[in-house]
């Protein structure tokens, strides 16, 4: 995984890389600890026993991070958001994992705080979830999940305490 910081020119430094498990395929970034610095998440598609994981790297503040930890997360994630979807204040996580036909699902991970995560709730959308996004789609002001799978667009609504309805 490489970085480049912006100078704030429209000029960008020199790459610094990272070293994260087989196949990084997705990033977000969010205050994952609280320390008021920028963490990232990244999304590796070829973890080891065929299943995915998600690498956790805390942010310095300086524009430079290191590894703070990992979450194992369904096989062949693709896709990964960033989002307070329980309305506690720390940025939650959601996953789209292809799974080769074995799990094609979006799981939820709420943060517990100190790069913990806990167990996910797993929400099937369909064959090939390639996509996750996330926008307040019925006004609610609680964040919801889009997903675009390979057949359709799917919409879980955030009914509160980060748990997700599909929209009919
Ligand atoms: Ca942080
Ligand atoms: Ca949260
Ligand atoms: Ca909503």
């Amino acid at each position: 995984m490489g970085i480049f910081l912006n100078h704030g020119d429209g000029t960008f430094a020199s790459q610094v890389t990272y070293p994260v498990p087989r196949g990084p395929m997705s990033i977000a970034a969010g205050d994952f600890d609280g320390d008021g610095n920028l963490d990232l998440a990244v999304a590796d598609f070829y973890a080891a026993d065929g299943r995915g994981s998600v690498t956790l790297l805390r942010g310095k503040g300086d524009g430079t991070f290191a590894v703070a930890g990992s979450i194992v997360v369904g096989p062949n994630p693709v896709s990964i958001v960033a989002a307070d979807f329980d309305g506690d204040g720390k940025p939650d996580l959601a996953v789209a994992e292809n799974g080769g036909g074995t799990g094609e699902t979006i799981t939820v991970h709420r943060n517990l705080g100190g790069f913990r995560f806990a167990s996910p709730d797993r929400y099937v959308v369909g064959h090939i979830p390639n996509v996750v996004a996330v926008a307040d789609m019925d006004g609610d002001g609680k964040p919801d999940i889009l997903v675009a799978t390979a057949e359709r667009i799917v919409v879980l609504l955030n009914h509160g305490a980060g748990s997700f309805v599909p929209a009919q």
